[in-house]
């Protein structure tokens, strides 16, 4: 981006795709954290599958196999494995190519410790899950007890991942100094955003880990305080949602507009959407809370105004793609009100994929507001609605993008081509996946809203006639969650493909970063004084959590013991 931005307008056509291959090590570095992204996938997949089937009365499990102990299988592979890997991969991809085209020995050895970190960590924990000592779901609540080793497994992943943060700030400062005075690439400032957001929220996790859960389940202290460990659970839980959608609006903001061969109509908003993502995300966590004792409501009612606020840089994200298809369309000549919409190039996956998340997230944008509410959450809390919020939100907005975003990295990588087969399969794969989402999540908000609750195994409550009610779309739930695991199995044949068996590319593979319609215009300074966002950010959380927080310390409850609920 640092060639495009000073590249001159060209109002004639879009620029051609920026050159170039990976240098050997980055490609590495990349592919050893998809390859772990992946194969969490298969698992959390495959897990999903059989909860999923069990759950709606299809198959009976095997005496050795628990519906919870899968249920935390899915929820800690997919939502926070799979995503935290090919999330660092992606950041990686983009920061080493628009940061001067590769990472110095430094970056990479920060990168490949965090890597290390994770991968150990992870196999930990799964093992744990494995075992059947840690089935407490990927939120691992207290007073529900896992074995010490699942916890700090996730310590070595939270951890591992902030020198992948340490890697990405080390390459930006890097370029910062090889480059005065000039602005930062739109995907590195990104990517360096998504990694503040995610430092200062993992702060709140680890804490709860380190000084409460670890302790607490090697037995060194005899209870824990169950409402602190959540209000921390939280303070991280909801950015945790941002880290996860924040790298699919980078692809939507960077990526996709060199992809549809068109232009970035703006370089300033992204930068301004990602900075208000750090100062609205983390001052929110209450909004999971709201049905809880022991928080003021006047806590709560900020903490719902701030989420309100942190709605609006997604609603201008929503205007920007639209103006950049728009844009798109009419540089390829196209008049009228909506001829552009047929300029888009609806058969190229690497688009298609990641429309079909947009769409996506139109529901599952208006499910969270609903969510927000303080009287309609007392309707949706702790039932079936929510698990159909995020199936939207997490499963098919990010997600879908992240397909999108893996079918031309992958052969990116490998220096292989993305053949037309494999391009139309994909989309094949990306249709399986949304309407499949679309079944299992559209479903899961009715049953939610007539009072089915989440996080339970098949039950009929002694054959309660409100059951009868829920039938029918356990019926489409079961179907929907055939349909999504074979849209991955696809998926994942298709990856291995593009990783090892497509033809290769005579010349070197593409990276696909747009340019600015207008190149003159720079971005506000003000944008990239990141110690003064971080500053505010701080206070807003203070604001939001000091008083709650120091209540909870001190009048604690009585406390738990570790209960095993298994
Ligand atoms: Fe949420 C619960 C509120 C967004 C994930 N959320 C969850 C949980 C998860 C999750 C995992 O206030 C459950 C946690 C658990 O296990 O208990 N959520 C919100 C709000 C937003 C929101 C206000 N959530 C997300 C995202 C997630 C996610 C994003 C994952 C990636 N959520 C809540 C609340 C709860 C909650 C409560 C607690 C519920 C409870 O009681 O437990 C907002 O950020 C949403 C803003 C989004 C929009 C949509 C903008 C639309 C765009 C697309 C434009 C497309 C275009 C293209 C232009 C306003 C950007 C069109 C193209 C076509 C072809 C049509
Ligand atoms: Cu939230």
């Amino acid at each position: 981006m640092n060639e495009t931005v000073r590249e001159p307008a060209r109002p004639d056509g879009p620029a051609p795709f920026e050159r170039g291959t990976f240098d050997r090590r980055d490609r590495a570095l990349i592919l050893a954290h998809l390859g772990v992204s992946f194969a969490a996938l298969l698992i959390g997949a495959l897990a999903g599958l059989f909860q999923g089937l069990q759950r709606t009365g299809f198959i009976q499990l095997p005496q050795a196999v628990g519906y919870y102990q899968l249920l935390t299988a899915h929820g800690v592979s997919l939502a926070l494995i799979f995503t935290t890997f090919f999330i660092i991969g992606f950041l990686y991809s983009g920061t080493a190519k628009t940061l001067d085209g590769r990472f110095r020995p430094f970056e990479r050895a920060l990168a490949w410790i965090g890597f290390v970190l994770m991968t150990a960590g992870t196999v930990m924990s799964l093992l744990m899950i494995l075992t059947n000592d840690a089935t407490v779901l990927y939120t691992f609540y207290a007073p529900m007890r896992a074995a010490p080793w699942f916890y700090i497994g996730l310590a070595l992943v939270i951890v591992g991942s902030w020198f992948s943060g340490w890697t990405i700030f080390a390459s930006y400062y890097r370029w910062k100094k090889a480059h005065p005075g000039e602005v930062s690439p739109l995907f590195a400032y990104m990517s360096v955003a998504t990694m503040i957001l995610w430092i200062i929220a993992t702060l709140g996790v680890a804490a709860e880990v380190l000084f409460q859960l670890i302790p607490w389940s090697f037995g060194w202290t005899a209870r824990i305080n169950v409402e602190l460990s959540r209000a921390l659970f939280w303070y991280f839980g909801h950015p945790l949602v941002y880290f996860w959608l924040l790298p699919a609006y980078i692809y939507w903001y960077v990526n996709i507009p060199q992809i549809i061969k068109g232009r970035l109509f703006s370089d300033s908003l992204p930068r301004l959407t990602f900075l208000l993502f750090i100062l609205y995300s983390v001052p929110v966590g209450f909004h999971h809370q709201l049905m809880e004792p022991g928080i003021g409501a006047f806590w709560k009612f900020l903490q719902i105004f701030f989420t309100m606020i942190v709605v609006v840089p997604s609603l201008m994200t929503a205007f920007a793609m639209l103006a950049t298809f728009e844009l798109s369309g009419r540089l390829k000549g196209a008049k009228g009100r909506f001829e552009w919409v047929r300029k888009l190039p609806w058969k190229d996956v690497r688009f298609f994929a990641p429309v079909l998340g947009m769409a996506m997230f139109i529901p599952a944008g208006a499910g969270g507001v609903v969510n927000a509410s303080y009287q309609m959450n007392q309707v949706v809390h702790n039932t079936l609605w929510v698990t159909g919020h995020f199936h939207m939100a997490l499963a098919t907005t990010v997600v879908s993008t992240f397909f999108g975003i893996a079918y031309w990295l992958v052969p990116a990588l490998t220096n292989r081509k993305l053949t037309r087969g494999a391009n139309n399969l994909g989309i094949l794969q990306s249709w399986l996946w949304f309407l499949g989402m679309l079944l299992l999540a559209g479903s899961m908000h009715i049953v939610g809203l007539f009072g089915e609750p989440r996080r339970t195994a098949y039950t009929t409550y002694r054959d309660h006639p409100v059951v009868e009610v829920w039938l029918p779309y356990w019926q489409v739930m079961g179907v929907a969650t055939v349909f999504v695991v074979l849209s991955v199995l696809l998926f994942l044949g298709i990856v291995v493909y593009l990783w090892a068996f497509a033809p290769r590319l005579e010349t070197a593979a593409e990276y696909p970063i747009g340019t600015p319609l207008d190149p003159a215009q720079r971005p506000p300074r003000i944008l990239e004084r990141w110690s003064l966002w971080i500053a505010v950010t701080a206070v807003l959380i203070l604001v939001a959590y000091g008083v709650p927080v120091w209540e909870m310390l001190q009048n604690p409850e009585p406390g738990s013991p570790p209960i095993r609920s298994w």
